[in-house]
């Protein structure tokens, strides 16, 4: 596996790498787990080459969040990486994606300023941007993604078709703990008290689930259901719990067409989010 730090070598080496096949990109935070090793599979499946990229992105922490605690182990993600036959890591510093004279961002309207980023204000603008460099550097033909951050994947999704980018998203479905927590760098933080009472979040969202599937589409009273269920452990603070329509995050009254059922909760001092995709209801 090549390890590149640099832009202009990264781009050369991409450009060589695209001559002979397609190349897949797993853009990451580091700190690698599970779920982003089933993103490097999914890209080996698909595509004759795969990049990987790390890159704790301060532009998309808030000024109280963890961007100083964020985990960062490199060398055994690089060890990682290399055994899931990865062919290029491209892990830049902060003063190389992020120069002091930066002075252009990527925001989604509309879509960036629901569910998280009502919470996390400037963290797609953040998330967007990085992204969008990103596809710059390694022009990649298709890109993946995790379902767990659904919310992402619907800015991400907007910003390629606006933005023309030529690349295919690829979304991948969550990857999860024995005990149903949905796979996360930031669980690391939790205690194994935390860790254990984290996976209502799965009850709940399975509970739900099984309702939109006995016909109960209304989602005023399947957020009620899953919020009750989360709020019976007092440790929870809920963030949200809502139910939108997985490409514009707008709110919907009904799942009968499917809907993306969301939540994000603080426990403690960590944040975690959840998802379900509920299918459309099939028609009799
Ligand atoms: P990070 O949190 O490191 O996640 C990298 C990718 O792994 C994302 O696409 C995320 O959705 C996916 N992922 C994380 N946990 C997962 C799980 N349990 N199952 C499946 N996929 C999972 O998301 C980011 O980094 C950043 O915002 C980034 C896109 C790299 C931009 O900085």
């Amino acid at each position: 596996m090549q390890i590149l730090t640099t832009i202009p070598e990264t781009q050369t080496a991409c450009r060589t790498l695209r001559t002979t096949g397609t190349l897949g990109l797993v853009p990451t935070m580091g700190a690698l787990h599970a779920g982003h090793l089933s993103l490097i599979t999914a890209a080996k499946r698909d595509c004759a080459h795969v990049a990987a990229s790390i890159f704790v992105n301060p532009l998309q922490f808030g000024p109280n969040e963890d961007l100083a605690q964020y985990p960062r182990t490199f060398d055994e993600d690089c060890a990682k990486l290399e055994a899931a036959g990865v062919d290029l890591l491209f892990a830049p510093t902060v003063e190389t994606m992020v120069p002091k004279n930066s002075a252009t961002f990527v925001e989604v309207a509309g879509i960036g300023d629901r569910l998280d980023g009502v919470h996390r204000p400037g963290h797609f603008r953040g998330v967007a941007t990085i992204v969008a460099k990103l596809f710059h550097i390694l022009s990649p033909d298709r890109a993946y993604f995790g379902q767990k951050d659904a919310a992402q994947l619907a800015v991400l999704r907007a910003m390629t078709r606006d933005l023309n980018f030529p690349v295919d998203l690829v979304a991948c479905p969550i990857v999860r703990e024995p005990s149903g927590l949905a796979m996360s760098s930031r669980n690391e933080y939790l205690s194994a008290d935390h860790r254990q009472r984290a996976s209502i979040l799965q009850r709940a969202l399975t509970a739900a689930t099984d309702l939109h599937k006995a016909g109960r589409h209304n989602t005023a009273q399947l957020i009620a259901t899953t919020r009750q269920l989360i709020a019976q452990d007092h440790n929870i603070n809920i963030e949200y719990v809502a139910a939108v329509d997985p490409g514009t995050l707008l709110p919907l009254d009904s799942t009968a067409q499917g809907a993306l059922l969301a939540v994000a909760i603080k426990l403690g001092t960590t944040r975690l989010i959840d998802n379900v995709l509920l299918e459309p209801a099939h028609v009799q």
